[in-house]
């Protein structure tokens, strides 16, 4: 279990619809840490790298429409197996299909306005936070329980 970095963007309608606060709490609530954390407005230039994969696919204007009209929050989230867990609390990509106890099967039915966005791969997660942050934008800290959390607190390795 590999000690990971993800890159995790509330989507412009999680933002619009105040629910910023319960969608970090989740991953707060799992043990993750924030390394860096900004709330800012996606510019098409960098929304085409970003989604550079779907280019030419049906949905690609729309997906860039969406997820550049209004602002997002980016972060950079940290932990055990980080990539593989946050995409697993994030659901299946459509609303409809995503399972309930996920961000996206509790919050929406859409299958474009699906609230978030996590890497999918070590290498997505490396190339699409350099898209967002500069090295001296990551934080350390200790995180209270962390010892409890990463299962240290009987003094066995995890
Ligand atoms: N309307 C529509 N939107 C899509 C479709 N596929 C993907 N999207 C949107 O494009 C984003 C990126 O797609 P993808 O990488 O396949 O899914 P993700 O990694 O689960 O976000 C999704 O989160 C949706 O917002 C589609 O078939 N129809
Ligand atoms: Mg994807």
């Amino acid at each position: 279990m590999a000690f990971q970095r993800t890159l995790i963007i509330v989507k412009p309608d999680g933002v619009a619809r105040g629910i910023i606060g319960q969608i970090l709490s989740r991953f707060e609530n799992k043990g993750f840490r924030i390394a860096a954390m900004r709330i800012m407005q996606i510019s098409l230039a960098t929304a085409k790298k970003h989604y550079a994969e779907h280019a030419g696919k049906p949905f690609y204007p729309g997906l860039l429409k969406f997820i550049t009209c209004g602002p997002v929050v980016v972060m950079a989230i940290e932990g055990n197996d980080a990539i593989r867990v946050c995409r697993k609390m994030m659901g299946a990509t459509f609303g409809p299909e995503a399972e309930p106890g996920t961000i996206r099967g509790d919050f929406g039915i859409s299958r474009t306005q699906n609230l978030i966005h996590g890497s999918d791969s070590p290498k997505s997660a490396k190339r699409e936070l350099a898209l967002y942050f500069k090295t001296s934008d990551y934080v350390k800290y200790p995180i209270a329980d962390m010892k409890w959390i990463y299962n240290l607190g009987s003094g066995q390795p995890v």
